[in-house]
């Protein structure tokens, strides 16, 4: 049997392409980061003029769009930063990454061709300017979509026929309805596309100077792939638009080697020819990875653009709720996932509005507020959400007689402000209330053995405290909050000894028995406390989803 370990001296390069930055992350072979870089959109690459990476189109009711070319550039950037801070390319073994889900690349007609011969003394950039049949790319954030969704789920016979074939009913950011509204509104745009890439496939395709496959996880946030099988879905193909299959190219394992890096790289910045580049996937499956989420009690909430809860199981249970994708490290499994559009941005929004701009203050009146903010709940939308589908809008409600020892059955008063602190805790227990009903709907543990935090607004420990108290239970952390890009790095190395034995191997076998000594190690950041508290909040929750029904009957969007 080969040997399965890491060659001592090797590294392996993660990605994260994600709304708002590029960013990488290095791992050597004792899964040690050594170094970490970041391309900030906005403010590095400030003549693509995006907001939090992205453009919201006016003119059509929630378009939100970014420039595929702004992630070509970021990707020669980044590279550029890591040479600089003297990463030795010729020790990389192996490359991944993550990507945005969902967001879809339209390549132009003889693209391939483009690809395939890159001259290396030439930015990336200026050779892929004319490469896309869609020069903005649909992401993740748009929701513009509601008319093709329908379309879908009818032509299949239904949302929950759509969920058990795909895993998912339609979704507005899912990409068969974002191809369908390219297919039926733009014909000949849809005609000249030779291929279509997820995100992740996308810059994959980048690095191997060919069409790279999509990954079988990522794959499955299209609404065209049977989950169970792992394959494009006849119907699902059918119902979104003719020829599709073509244009979509093969799934691969996200295991599997999508090929050797091109030439292109090799010569710009030293990389060995025999350096290979693992499929791409989604930022979420990764970050499944990157948190070594391997018991099914154990949760995961990730804190970035979006805010997801995401955990594992052996089954596929469809429903109209959340996703199943197939687990990017476990070829039987599956992973289960929520996902809210109000996230970091609409955080951001409620601390300059109440808050000074500052997380400082933010957290002061976290520290301030009591728990169950004495009845005052909230729903906050900024941009238009997924769960539960409601427009843009804020919504404010003072239950009656509050207290928490009789908190069944109490009616609600609308009011139109609070008071900042309020504000802030309102804001903050109606995010985690929120998360934690829909996942029990979803039959997600409750309460979970314990949640491990990610993302950006993970460095936050008193949103960490609320979580805690909310749900119940330990609250765990990685190192870094960017497990995507860290999970990615990880499958570049499991990638590379699964090619190396020619078989999947399990990924624990890369860090079982030394998980400690590694930058995947979790720390646990806070104790569960006072079970009373969870239960309190319990209550609150129950009254908060009454509310949130009335609210989806009156507004709701799907
Ligand atoms: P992405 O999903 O684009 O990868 P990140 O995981 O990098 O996003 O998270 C970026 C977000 O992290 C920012 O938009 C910011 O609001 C949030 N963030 C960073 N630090 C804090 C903090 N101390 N408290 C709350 N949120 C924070
Ligand atoms: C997942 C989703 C988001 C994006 C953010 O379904 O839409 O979490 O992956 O990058």
């Amino acid at each position: 049997m080969a040997d399965l370990s890491l060659p001592p001296d090797s590294l392996f390069l993660g990605f994260d392409s994600s709304t708002q930055s590029l960013k990488a992350t290095v791992l050597n072979s004792d899964l040690n980061i050594i170094t970490t870089q970041l391309v900030h959109f906005d403010s590095e690459l400030p003549y693509y003029k995006t907001k939090d990476g992205v453009y919201r189109d006016t003119t059509v009711n929630g378009r939100i769009v970014s420039p595929p070319l702004m992630w070509v550039e970021a990707l020669d950037l980044i590279f550029q930063k890591l040479s600089k801070a003297n990463l030795d390319f010729k020790r990389v073994l192996a490359i991944s990454g993550s990507g945005q889900q969902h967001g879809s690349v339209y390549w132009q007609k003889g693209s391939s061709q483009i690809l395939k011969s890159l001259d290396s003394k030439k930015p990336l950039k200026e050779q892929l300017e004319n490469a896309f049949s869609v020069k903005q790319s649909p992401i993740w954030m748009d929701s513009s979509t509601t008319v093709q969704c329908k379309e879908i789920e009818n032509a299949v016979g239904g949302a929950m026929e759509l969920s058990k074939i795909t895993g998912s009913r339609a979704y507005e950011r899912f990409t068969g309805p974002q191809i369908r509204k390219v297919f039926t509104e733009k014909a000949d745009v849809y005609e000249s596309t030779e291929r279509i890439s997820l995100v992740s496939s996308f810059m994959a395709s980048l690095l191997i100077g060919d069409y790279a496959c999509i990954d079988e996880t990522d794959g499955a946030g299209m609404n065209l792939m049977d989950v169970k099988r792992r394959c494009w879905s006849k119907a699902a193909l059918e119902a979104t638009a003719i020829g599709l299959e073509e244009k979509l190219g093969k799934l691969a394992p996200a295991y599997a080697t999508a090929g050797f890096i091109s030439h292109y790289f090799v010569e710009r910045f030293g990389f060995e020819k025999n350096c290979l580049v693992v499929q791409w996937s989604g930022d979420n499956p990764n970050s499944l990875a990157g948190l070594t989420l391997s018991t099914p009690g154990d949760l995961a909430i990730s804190l970035g653009t979006s805010d997801t809860v995401f955990g594992i199981t052996k089954e596929h249970q469809p429903s109209l709720e959340g996703h199943v994708f197939p687990n990017p490290v476990d070829p039987e499994g599956y992973m289960v996932m929520l996902v809210y559009k109000n996230a970091s941005l609409t955080r951001e929004e409620i601390r300059d509005r109440c808050a000074e701009g500052s997380w400082d203050v933010f957290n002061k009146y976290l520290q301030q507020t009591q728990p169950l903010n004495d009845g005052k709940l909230g729903f906050y939308y900024t941009e238009n959400e997924i769960l539960p589908p409601l427009p843009v809008g804020s919504h404010r409600y003072i239950l009656e007689n509050f207290s928490v020892e009789s908190l069944q059955g109490v009616k609600e008063r609308e009011v139109d402000e609070f008071d900042p602190p309020s504000e802030v805790r309102a804001l903050i227990e109606g995010q985690f209330l929120s998360k934690r009903a829909h996942a029990e709907r979803f039959g997600m543990p409750s309460p979970p053995t314990r949640i491990i935090a990610t993302g950006g607004a993970s460095a936050n420990e008193n949103i960490l405290s609320l979580i805690s108290a909310i749900f119940g239970c330990d609250v765990y952390t990685v190192q870094r909050p960017d497990s995507a890009s860290l999970g990615a790095a990880l499958r570049a190395a499991h990638g590379w000894l699964c090619n190396k034995k020619g078989s999947f191997v399990p990924i624990s076998h890369l860090y079982e028995g030394k998980l400690e000594t590694t930058s995947l190690n979790c720390k646990l950041k806070v104790k569960a406390g006072d079970e009373n508290v969870a239960s309190s909040y319990g209550l609150l929750m129950k009254q908060r989803m009454e509310i949130e029904k009335k609210l989806v009957e009156k507004l709701g969007h799907f």
